[in-house]
């Protein structure tokens, strides 16, 4: 481990998410390697850690007032052991290489839980969608895909969203995809119904983070009736792991976005969730308006980087992280467990810190990471290239029954995974070995590639 971290750190000392999700892999594998040295032999894990490609370009785009800006995309292209490059597209300021590496890292093991045939990969852009006008995202999304059209296929690398990425940017890049190749393909998820999307995808992230939630408390007996949830953010993951808590009985007190959180002691219903949707995805708006148009709710300004986030300082039984990655660090890991919360089920990627994830294991919280419990995401995507392969749609009921079954079997095979190296209950171990030593064992069918 000391050796592979020593290693990354002479060749990218500041990617530092990368190093961060990197660790916990490494600190998860450690019984498999010492069980299994033909994967030292074969160089494995330095192979993981170094992307198949890295695609670095430029993106120039015109604003509304005719001054040219320019951006820097990137697609990385992890690992193709297990099937083409799949992964999604973020489009926010933060975006550079170490960032692109960390989440292309995690989805090359999440893709390996989903039981469907994907590789890893990632990309995006530090354009930031926030405060453009849907002209200017156009042509950014055009000149975004002018180059990204070069390095991907529906056999080969396919996109789909992620922060600042939903339906709006993949129907932009999309719709410049088809005019540059002259070809009607599935190279995109997450497209919108009528010209090629599945149902279910935009609601699979969340739906699938809760069952995956519901398994967890399945094994002690428990369900999420009648259970107090934290969610932060208020984007795509957010709005369907809070729908389906509500439809199993559960009350959701939080949503948040960058600028604050807003606190709904009544719990947010059916209705007030539509009015977020309608805020976050159609006015394009901020949380706090929420607590403007709803009675008794309050509404506290969140700088990100504090100290702590108030968001998880309420009592609560369940916290569903929905934004961003190290969006909980130690202190509030301590103050969610001193508010009585035993289930961590992470929508976002990486959003814990190492200390966190600690702190919720020695307590013996049911904690899910997210590479397991946000895969129903890219399952979904996963279902939709199927389709598209067949030029055919599934109806709603045999997608959701998929995702399902696919959360299902992610949990069953964490738990047993985990057991087997003598680590009984502790999902981030199991979701860790299970993924490596399928994507290592297909790496090694493979030979030195
Ligand atoms: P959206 O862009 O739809 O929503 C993101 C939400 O998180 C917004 O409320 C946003 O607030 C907030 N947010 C983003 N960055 C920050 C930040 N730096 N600090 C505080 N809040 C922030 O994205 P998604 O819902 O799609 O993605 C959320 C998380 O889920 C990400 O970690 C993503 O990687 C992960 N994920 C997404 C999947 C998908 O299918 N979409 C699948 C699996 C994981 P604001 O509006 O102010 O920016
Ligand atoms: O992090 C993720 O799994 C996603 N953003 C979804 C990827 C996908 O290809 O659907």
């Amino acid at each position: 481990m000391d050796k592979i971290m020593a290693l990354i750190d002479s060749r990218d000392p500041d990617q530092d998410e990368f190093k961060q999700a990197v660790r916990e892999v490494l600190s998860s594998v450690q019984p498999v390697l010492e069980r299994n040295p033909h994967y030292r032999q074969a160089a494995i894990l330095e192979r993981m850690i170094e992307p198949e490609r890295v695609i670095i370009f430029r993106v120039p785009w015109e604003d509304d007032t005719g001054q040219v800006r320019v951006n820097r995309g990137f697609r990385v292209e992890m690992n193709s052991a297990l099937g083409p490059y799949k992964g999604g597209l973020r489009f926010h300021p933060s975006v550079n290489l170490g960032i692109m590496k960390f989440l292309a890292f995690e989805q090359v093991f999440k893709n390996s839980l989903t039981t469907l045939a994907m590789g890893g990969g990632k990309g995006g852009s530090d354009f930031n969608p926030k405060g453009k006008s849907d002209n200017e995202v156009m042509r950014f999304c055009q000149s975004f895909m002018m180059e990204l059209q070069r390095h991907i296929g529906p056999d080969t690398d396919i996109p789909a969203g992620d922060i600042g990425v939903g339906a709006r940017e993949i129907g932009y890049l999309f719709g410049m995809y088809k005019r540059l190749r002259n070809e009607f393909t599935g190279v995109l998820t997450g497209k919108s119904l009528s010209w090629g999307g599945s149902l279910v995808r935009p609601e699979a992230t969340g739906y699938g983070n809760v069952y995956f939630a519901s398994e967890m408390l399945a094994t002690r007996g428990d369900s999420l009736a009648g259970k107090d949830c934290l969610i932060s953010g208020s984007g795509n993951v957010a709005q369907y792991t809070a729908e389906k808590i509500i439809q199993l009985g559960g009350r959701v007190l939080t949503m948040s976005d960058s600028s604050g959180y807003v606190f709904d002691e009544e719990g947010i219903s059916q209705e007030k969730l539509e009015s977020v949707k309608e805020l976050k995805n159609t006015r394009r708006g901020r949380i706090r308006e929420y607590a403007e148009a709803w009675p008794g709710v309050v509404y506290t300004a969140v700088d990100t980087f504090k100290e702590y986030n108030p968001l998880w300082n309420h009592k609560a039984h369940c916290a569903m992280p929905c934004a961003t990655q190290n969006e909980i660090n130690a202190r509030d890991a301590a103050n969610l467990i001193a508010n009585g919360v035993f289930l961590i089920s992470e929508g976002a990627n990486m959003p814990a810190s190492p200390e966190a994830i600690d702190l919720f294991i020695d307590n013996k919280l049911l904690y899910a990471p997210g590479k397991a419990a946000n895969a129903g995401g890219v399952a979904v995507s996963g279902l939709e290239m199927a389709q598209n392969s067949m030029r055919l749609k599934w109806p709603r009921d045999e997608v959701e029954g998929r995702l399902r079954h696919i959360m299902r079997e992610i949990h069953r095979t964490c738990l047993e995974a985990a057991a087997a190296y003598g680590m009984a209950g502790n999902y981030m171990a199991g979701a860790n070995i299970a993924a490596f030593v399928k994507t290592a064992d297909a790496m090694l069918d493979q030979g030195v590639v």
